[in-house]
């Protein structure tokens, strides 16, 4: 896979040296380049901003240099090794971070670790010209994706979320003692449950040990452990998960547990929180 990013602070961006991306890209299973916005400006300052249309507040982002950067690296993909060869070309998706996209998933990170070509224009100030995503979306597909419900002062920290749960699902990224097959939010997972607590050695720290069953060495009882422990904490954490679980992945030691958290059984399988008791 080949990563583009299009960035005025291209250091925002050195975290994808190290870890699993930097090792994929040692590897050569990632090809990523990084690329100063500011060098597709010609003016002295290498402006990349101006005022709003319509006023308002702070500065939008030129489409003058972004259009001259999208092109250039599109054009360099022809020729490259995966471009079909049969003179299709090889067109990237183009991967807009902003906090009006739609939401970033597992899903979507599955969907885009499938395309063999991301470029990332991670924008500041108040976003970019609209026209650039107009222009490119008539040539290329356009992912306006949103990291959470939270408002950042960039998308380049959403480039380093995206990349890293992309590159992980990558073939061969991850090593053998590792797997995303079983992750939370996995597609056809058993259930989109949260990961439950984990342990390791020593046996007792400070005045703590390790819940009993996980020394037991009965595999079965572990895994039912470790089940009812991603229930309770997906129960706390994120209730809409719980609501959202398909019926036909719960057994009957599950639905006792939820019952006992408090779920209340509902008609066709899934469980929903009881209201609040009407006064009578
Ligand atoms: C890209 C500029 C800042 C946004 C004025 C604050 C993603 N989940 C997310 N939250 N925020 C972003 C994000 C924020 C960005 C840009 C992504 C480019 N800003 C702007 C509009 C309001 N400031 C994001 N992914």
């Amino acid at each position: 896979m080949r990563l583009d990013v299009v960035t005025i602070f291209p250091e925002y961006l050195e975290p994808l040296n190290v870890s699993l991306v930097g090792k994929a890209r040692a590897r050569g299973q990632l090809d990523v380049r990084v690329h100063d916005l500011r060098a597709w400006t010609h003016d002295r300052h290498n402006t990349v901003d101006d005022t709003p249309y319509g006023g308002g507040p702070g500065m939008v982002m030129k489409p003058e240099p972004w259009g001259e950067a999208l092109d250039e690296i599109i054009e360099s993909g022809v020729g490259e090794p995966g471009d079909g060869g049969d003179g299709a070309v090889k067109l990237p998706a183009l991967v807009v971070p902003t906090p009006s996209g739609r939401p970033f998933t597992q899903a979507l990170a599955v969907e885009l670790a499938e395309r063999p070509w991301l470029v990332f224009a991670p924008a500041r100030y108040e976003g970019i010209d609209r026209r650039v995503i107009d222009e490119y979306a008539e040539r290329l597909d356009v992912y306006e994706i949103s990291i959470g419900d939270y408002v950042l002062a960039g998308g380049e920290a959403a480039v380093l979320v995206i990349t890293e749960a992309v590159a992980r699902l990558l073939p061969g990224v991850l090593g053998n003692a590792e797997s995303h097959r079983d992750d939370s939010f996995a597609p056809g997972a058993m259930a989109d449950l949260l990961e439950g607590p984990v342990y390791t050695k020593p046996p007792q720290w400070r005045d703590r040990g390790i819940p009993e069953v996980l020394l037991s060495g009965h595999h079965g009882k572990i895994a039912r452990w470790r089940r009812d422990e991603a229930f309770r904490r997906t129960s706390h954490n994120r209730p809409d998960l719980i609501e959202r679980c398909d019926p036909a992945v719960l057994d009957k030691y599950d639905r006792e547990l939820l019952a006992e958290l408090g779920w209340e059984e509902l008609p066709g399988g899934r469980f929903g929180r009881p209201g609040p008791a009407v006064e009578e």
